[in-house]
């Protein structure tokens, strides 16, 4: 980018490290101050087609968020009771040391008694699991299975279309009807969203389908407000419609789908009026939905990962990304099913994480989303956990375990961090890790077509280092010498691109030039028109070798399943992202707290008045798992029978220093071994 002597700034290029699917490219503006440069100005690219020059609230306060006077700058040693987050501060030398010691000492025993603990804080390839996976397939630790957000669906998606892709984002401003479905774009894609305003002002019908009426419902001209967890209902119920009427492209049907026929037999059950029961609406919001899936062309679902978070949200995606086919809007690059398009981004993995290094040994694995139990239970036990890019405390289902699991003096656990977050209170070393400002890496998304590279724009921060740092010192102080250990970030990034990828034939260098290139595709990218599904058959799976038609199961826990439970328990809550919070990251900074104020249980007036419960009143939320408190919002946006408390609050941070992690559960989906943290009942009451 071109220097600006004068005032002595730079710009440098990067990309949004969080979990959304806009991944942005960003422009970081720095100034040499004393001799070092500062950050002093991020935004977005204005040339980048996805963002537009646009950042969210949260992106635009990653200066205040790197700048934090509570950042982590060095490392950390526990000197209180675990959980306490009393810490002294060590030399890197003194906490890589002991580290390593104790790791040794576990692994001559056992190394699956190791457990690696990490999400998506950054969605790097690098920071990610690069350097870090490397060192746990040296190990021989425990496999994770990261399942805590989007296997459900992946698998549901992955199952019927053979490749997580859709139409692209840019694509939705074509699009004449648009469903969001248990999507919330203004606070989770607000990018995709200023494309669909765009469709908008041409005409477009934009419909919402969300138990809650969300800042993207509200904007819609259409919302339907079914129950939590009943989407396959409804997408059965309108699969049942569209059959009936014949308002089927039998031309797709024929050439490029399998299983119709065992399709029309299921969804032969789903007529109008058994699925209004079901979802809590009525039989013409079906029909409605169902005529203008037909009528309107093109029509593009933006699925999002808020609708599998239920028992039956593997099925229930399944049977919404059979929609498209039986009317024939793949067609269209403006049609189709959008839930994400990760597919595309097909790195080297195998260079990048390196799982020959495992040598034929083959750890258990243990799945992120019942860490809870699996820390008070696991045989053989878990001895150590080393967490990252994740802050399983806040965000794991049925936090009363996970908080009890973490405070057992064993395991052994280190964190790698820029805050200390309720996770990070149990650590035995906290090591502070670097921001995105400060760290290489390279970036796919699972929301645009465009692969990015991130150039640090600052030195790191106090003794903060890079998680690929942290654990090459640590593979060192290991005495793993494979020469793996030495690669340097630029070079895991370049292994990630091989000759034939995703980028043609553009290699790391021209990436980091660019900031960001589209992927090679065409320029109006339909993937599915002329079918060329990923799947065994090439076509889209109403039915698979395993898998019969989808079908809709029932929340765990509803009236259905278990009416007893549904009795002392009459409400679904549910704890979708806060729009200023990216799941636990940002809720410590203050101007981003400020504006979402203390945590609130919206709450309808029906159910409110049925408990004595007035508007800004204290109420307490609980089941059989736990209790949290909050305030009461009095408010027709959450429906007659489910509480809305938007998420996920730093348990700390919270008066009572609990989330509503405490009332989830651990129970797993249908598909993808997720969990089913919108599959829950519980009952309010005034706290006093
Ligand atoms: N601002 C912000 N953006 C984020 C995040 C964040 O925390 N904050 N998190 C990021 C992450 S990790 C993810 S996975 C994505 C999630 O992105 P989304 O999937 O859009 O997020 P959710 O808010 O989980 O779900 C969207 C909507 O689904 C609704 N919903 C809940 N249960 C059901 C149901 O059973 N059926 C239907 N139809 N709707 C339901 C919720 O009320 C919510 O309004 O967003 C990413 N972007
Ligand atoms: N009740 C309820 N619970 C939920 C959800 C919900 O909707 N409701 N959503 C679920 C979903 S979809 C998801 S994806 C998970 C998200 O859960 P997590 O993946 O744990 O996401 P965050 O809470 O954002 O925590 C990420 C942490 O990584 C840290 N971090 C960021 N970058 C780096 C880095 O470069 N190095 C290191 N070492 N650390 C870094 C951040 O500071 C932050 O503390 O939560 C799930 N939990
Ligand atoms: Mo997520």
């Amino acid at each position: 980018m071109p220097d600006d002597r004068a005032a002595r700034t730079t710009v440098v290029r990067g990309a949004g490290p969080h979990d959304c699917p806009d991944t942005c490219a960003l422009l970081t503006t720095v100034e040499e101050r004393d001799g070092k440069p500062v950050a002093i100005r991020i935004a977005g690219d204005p040339e980048h087609p996805t963002t537009r020059g646009a950042l969210c609230t949260k992106v635009s306060r990653y200066l205040e968020r790197t700048y934090h006077p509570e950042r982590l700058l060095h490392p950390m040693k526990r000197v209180g009771r675990k959980g306490e987050g009393r810490f002294v501060r060590v030399s890197w030398e003194e906490a890589l040391t002991d580290i390593a010691a104790r790791l040794q000492e576990i692994a001559a025993r056992d190394p699956q008694r190791i457990v690696p603990y990490s999400y998506a804080g950054t969605m790097g390839v690098v920071q990610g699991e690069g350097m870090a996976a490397r060192f746990f397939h040296k190990l021989g630790a425990s496999l994770l299975d990261r399942t805590i957000c989007a296997s459900a669906g992946a698998e549901g998606l992955t199952a019927t279309l053979g490749l997580r892709t859709g139409p692209a984002m840019e694509a939705f401003a074509d699009a004449k009807l648009i469903v969001f479905w248990g999507a919330n774009a203004i606070a989770s894609n607000l990018h995709l969203w200023t494309f669909a305003q765009e469709a908008k002002r041409k005409g477009a019908k934009l419909v919402c389908i969300d138990p809650y009426r969300s800042l993207t419902a509200e904007k819609c001209h259409q919302h339907i407000a079914l129950l939590p967890g009943t989407d396959g209902a409804l997408a059965l119920g309108i699969a049942h419609v569209l059959i009936r009427t014949g308002w089927l492209d039998r031309d797709y049907i024929e050439r490029y789908t399998l299983g119709f026929e065992l399709l029309a037999e299921r969804a032969a059950w789903y007529d109008p009026a058994r699925v209004a029961a079901l979802c809590g609406i009525t039989a013409a919001e079906v029909e409605q939905l169902a005529h203008d899936h037909w009528h309107i062309r093109p029509a593009a679902i933006r699925l999002n990962y808020g609708m599998q978070r239920a028992r039956g949200g593997g099925n229930a995606v399944r049977a919404v990304a059979s929609l498209p086919a039986l009317a024939g809007h793949w067609r269209d690059a403006a049609g189709g099913v959008l839930l994400s398009c990760s597919g595309m981004f097909n790195w080297n993995r195998a260079a990048v994480q390196r799982p020959d290094l495992l040598a034929g040994r083959t750890p258990r694995t243990i799945n992120m989303s019942t860490i809870g139990n699996d820390l008070l239970a696991a045989d053989p036990p878990i001895e150590a956990l080393i967490v990252y890019n994740s802050n399983p405390v806040a965000v794991a289902p049925e936090s009363a375990k996970v908080a009890q699991g973490f405070a057992r003096e064993d395991p052994f656990t280190v964190v790698l961090e820029h805050f200390q977050t309720d996770t990070a209170d149990y650590a035995d070393y906290l090591l502070p890790a670097t921001t995105q400002l400060e760290h290489t890496d390279l970036h796919g998304t699972y929301g645009h077509l465009y692969a990015l590279a991130n150039d640090p724009a600052i030195a790191p921060l106090g003794e903060a280092l890079p998680n690929s740092e942290i654990f090459r010192r640590l593979a060192a102080a290991m005495d793993f010498t494979d020469p793996c250990f030495a690669d340097s970030d630029d070079a895991i990034a370049a292994q990630a691109l091989p000759a034939a990828g995703p980028l043609g034939e553009t290699c790391w260098d021209e990436l980091k030039q660019s900031g960001w290139q589209r992927l090679d595709v065409p320029e109006r990218y339909a993937p599915f028109a002329q079918g060329g599904f990923g799947t065994p058959s090439g076509k889209c799976e109403f039915t698979t070798a395993t898998l019969p038609a989808p079908d809709y199961l029932p929340p765990y826990e509803g009236p259905t399943s278990n009416a007893e439970l549904a009795a002392r328990y009459p409400l679904a809550i549910i704890s979708p992202p806060a729009r200023n919070f990216l799941n636990s990251s940002f809720v410590n900074v203050q101007s981003l707290r400020d504006t979402g104020g203390e945590p609130t249980l919206e709450i309808h007036a029906q159910d409110a008045a049925a408990r004595g419960i007035a508007d800004g009143e204290r109420v307490r939320v609980f089941n059989d798992r736990g209790s949290f408190t909050l305030a009461a919002r009095v408010t027709d946006r959450a429906r007659p029978g489910v509480a809305v408390a938007l998420s996920i609050w730093w348990r700390k941070l919270a008066r009572d220093g609990k989330n509503a992690n405490e009332v989830t559960s651990q129970a797993l989906t249908d598909l993808g071994r997720a969990p089913t943290f919108y599959d829950c009942l519980v009952q309010v009451a005034r706290a006093d």
